[in-house]
């Protein structure tokens, strides 16, 4: 019900055939205040289906007092200011259509599909899919003494899960593994994810530090994990977050790859069973293609080399956050480390342009999710240090975040990642 809008643009697409690109224009992204009472503004999505952003559990129940972020279609703007009249709100986006535009717009090889340059000129904009391989390769092709190109399986449609593996003296050295763009619609964090691997290969000869952690660690970063959903974004959909995986008995499509990891992905409350649901957590526990592959891999390197650090990076709400999704109760054994940590990182940050980024275990800080993938590599790949982080911003842009922000955000990151690389302990 939810997502009736969605499912009828798909259908609508698969009847005519023709790649009807989901128009945002005239609709708005809407930000709500909820109080103690979560029942007026939950009466309100329901009535008009709409589709949330951030703040509403995978029940469809919004969280009480916090925010939901909401995505509210033109022709049902009028109605949804007069039935929130009297609850605080605010517009995000006046017209999300012109926004999306103006991101396509700013990025000049977004449909070009134009060489990318591997210098930071790469940074000032978002980029095509076949962009995103150009660059890792490009950038490969640099150091191709101590790196390489390296796969986690293929995605449900058949693209390879595409990463770059790089090391400084001698390869086989602990782990430091990095996923972006899970989610298909977060952009910013496959270019910030980008931007580490670029940023720890051009500055290894010139700089003492960064030449001191790639000697120490192994780097397997992946920018895009999921790039059936990344490229749906492109041509279909802007704000598409999920896998492409078709369900038995579903006309919805897509798994969250991010509930569906192989530990405690039984627990309830913090995913949906509902194949049309944004939080769709599977039929199985590791039944998403990209979830194969990915955690085979991480398997192998946890078997080879231990695995020293895994962030999975997300946008949008500025936090930094430790296992466990699944429950707010149970705490990582070396839960003092990574407070400690993730503290310090997050102070590495904000130093940078005063950002401030809040940290906590998952469940505590933003709410539970199961299947997520940090419980998975702590618990069972046993990474020493594992963190999930939500990048820029608040939600004044939430996922539509201007190019222009793509290098405040990697520089900043990267601080916080260097934070890590200086703090932890072998
Ligand atoms: O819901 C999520 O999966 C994450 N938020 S997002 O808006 N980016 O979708 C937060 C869940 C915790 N993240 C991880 N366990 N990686
Ligand atoms: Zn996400």
């Amino acid at each position: 019900m939810l997502y009736s809008l969605i499912s009828l643009g798909l259908t609508l697409t698969a009847v005519t055939g023709v790649l009807a690109k989901t128009s945002y224009d005239g609709a708005q992204a809407v930000r709500v205040a909820v109080g103690d009472d979560v029942v007026p503004l939950m009466k309100i999505i329901d009535k008009l289906s709409l589709a949330s952003w951030k703040g509403v559990g995978p029940n469809g129940v919004p969280r009480a007092n916090g925010n939901v972020d909401l995505v509210v279609p033109a022709k049902k703007v009028a109605e949804f200011t007069a039935l929130v009249d009297g609850m605080e709100f605010e517009v995000m986006h006046e017209d999300l259509g012109a926004s999306i535009s103006a991101e396509e717009e700013e990025s000049v090889s977004f449909k070009s599909s134009a060489a990318a340059a591997v210098d930071v000129t790469y940074f000032n904009a978002y980029h095509a899919y076949a962009d995103h391989l150009t660059f890792l390769r490009d950038l490969q092709a640099q150091y191709p003494t101590r790196s390489e190109i390296v796969t986690a399986g293929n995605s449900n449609g058949g693209r390879p899960i595409t990463g770059i593996h790089f090391y400084g003296t001698a390869a086989g050295k602990p782990a430091v593994v990095l996923h972006g763009n899970v989610h298909a619609r977060e952009w910013i964090t496959g270019m910030t994810t980008e931007y580490l691997a670029w940023y720890l290969l051009t500055n290894y000869a010139s700089s003492s530090e960064v030449k001191s952690f790639v000697d120490k660690y192994d780097f397997y970063i992946f920018p895009i994990v999921n790039p059936d959903g990344f490229v749906y974004t492109q041509t279909n959909d802007r704000l598409w977050r999920k896998n492409r995986q078709t369900t038995p008995n579903s006309s919805c499509i897509g798994r969250d790859v991010n509930r569906n990891w192989p530990f405690q992905w039984a627990v309830t409350g913090g995913a949906s069973t509902d194949p049309c649901n944004e939080t769709f957590k599977g039929r199985a526990a590791g039944d998403a293609t990209e979830n194969v592959g990915l955690r085979n891999y991480i398997s192998t390197l946890a078997a080879k080399q231990k695995v020293q650090l895994f962030i999975d990076i997300h946008s949008y709400s500025q936090l930094f956050m430790t296992p466990y999704g699944y429950s707010c109760s149970a705490l990582a054994t070396n839960n003092a480390a990574l407070q400690s940590l993730a503290r310090g990182t997050a102070s590495a940050i904000q130093a940078v342009y005063g950002t401030v980024y809040e940290y906590g275990p998952i469940c505590s800080t933003i709410y539970q999710a199961t299947g997520s993938s940090v419980d998975w590599v702590n618990d069972i790949a046993k990474a020493k240090y594992t963190f999930t982080i939500e990048l820029r911003d608040t939600g004044r842009y939430g996922f539509i975040l201007p190019p222009a922000q793509i290098l405040p955000t990697a520089l900043e990151t990267y601080q916080g990642f260097r934070y890590l690389l200086l703090n932890m302990v072998l």
